[in-house]
């Protein structure tokens, strides 16, 4: 879906807000939004888009309607190996998808309203912040459909909740409310489901007044801490991005395509 446009996305809806908010929306509300391998592929395609988009500072996504923000992977075009699409191959493609988000150097705020189960509480797990509605239900269902996600669904969990409460979300596949969450640590907070829409973009614009690389930075650090090599790779890159704006790092770039050896002697050695 490399060639995919916006204007053939038909399980996703994407919209971008002159103030640099760009909102995803997982548009299939008769399945509780669950995602099947082109949701998957559109879904990427938006987180793409706006990524490269210098006007986008914030990203939020969400399930359409008020019943669910996603119930993960549609059971019904599960196959042997994974989810089959249009092709006929069997995809885990979601698992891409959360460490394109975990990567996105830019926060990404899950809105929940509704159901986040599975896979769907995963993707809301992966994202920086979640706003949860007061009707929001959380929770793994794996256990009792034949599933489990033994990668950051588990261990990012840990992190977020505890070990206790992790293996008690696995083991038992129970739902919590919204109040439950909170307090477990799974949401940043709860509001009622009509000031959902509202809360989030408060949200939104009070990160949109602070740094980007700030933020960018923290991001990467933060992931740095839980994603070992990788982790230290996605920090690393944000210090090569900030060397290469500098008159230092620059002087080293001037000098070979001059065809002189480069001057570092004016670059201060900092305590
Ligand atoms: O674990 C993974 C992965 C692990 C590693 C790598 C990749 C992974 C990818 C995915 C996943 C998973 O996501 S496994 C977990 C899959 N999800 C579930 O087990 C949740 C199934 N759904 C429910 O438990 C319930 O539908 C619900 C709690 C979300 C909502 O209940 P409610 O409000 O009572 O509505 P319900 O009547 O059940 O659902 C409305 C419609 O939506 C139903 O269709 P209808 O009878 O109207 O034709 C229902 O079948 C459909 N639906 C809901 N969720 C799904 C779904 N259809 C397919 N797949 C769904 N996930």
């Amino acid at each position: 879906v490399s060639s995919l446009g916006k204007e053939e996305l038909t399980d996703v809806i994407y919209e971008k807000s002159e103030e640099g908010i760009a909102k995803i929306t997982i548009n299939r509300p008769d399945k509780r939004n669950a995602f099947r391998p082109r949701t998957i592929q559109e879904l990427s395609w938006c987180f793409s888009d706006a990524r490269d988009d210098p006007r986008v500072g914030v990203i939020v996504l969400t399930g359409a309607g008020e019943l669910a923000f996603c119930s993960g992977g549609d059971q019904s075009v599960r196959g042997k190996g994974g989810y089959v699409g249009e092709d006929g191959i069997a995809r885990l493609n979601v698992l891409d998808l959360q460490v394109q988000i975990r990567r996105l150097p830019k926060p990404v705020v899950a809105q929940v309203a509704g159901y986040a189960v599975g896979g769907g509480h995963i993707l809301h797990m992966v994202c920086d912040l979640t706003i949860a509605a007061d009707n929001a239900i959380f929770g793994q269902t794996g256990p009792k459909v034949g599933s489990f996600d033994a990668g950051y669904g588990s261990t990012h969990m840990a992190r977020l909740v505890g070990q206790k409460k992790a293996r008690e979300m696995w083991f038992l596949a129970r739902l919590y409310d919204a109040r439950e969450a909170l307090d477990m640590g799974l949401v940043n907070t709860v509001v009622p489901l009509d000031q959902l829409e509202t809360e989030t973009l408060v949200w939104c614009r009070e990160m949109l007044r602070n740094s980007p690389t700030a933020l960018r930075v923290l991001k990467a650090a933060l992931n740095a801490a839980e994603d070992g090599q990788a982790g230290i790779q996605e920090l690393g890159g944000n210090a090569t991005m900030l060397f290469y704006q500098s008159e230092e790092g620059n002087e080293g770039r001037q000098a070979y395509m001059e065809k002189r050896a480069p001057d570092f002697t004016k670059f201060k050695r900092l305590p």
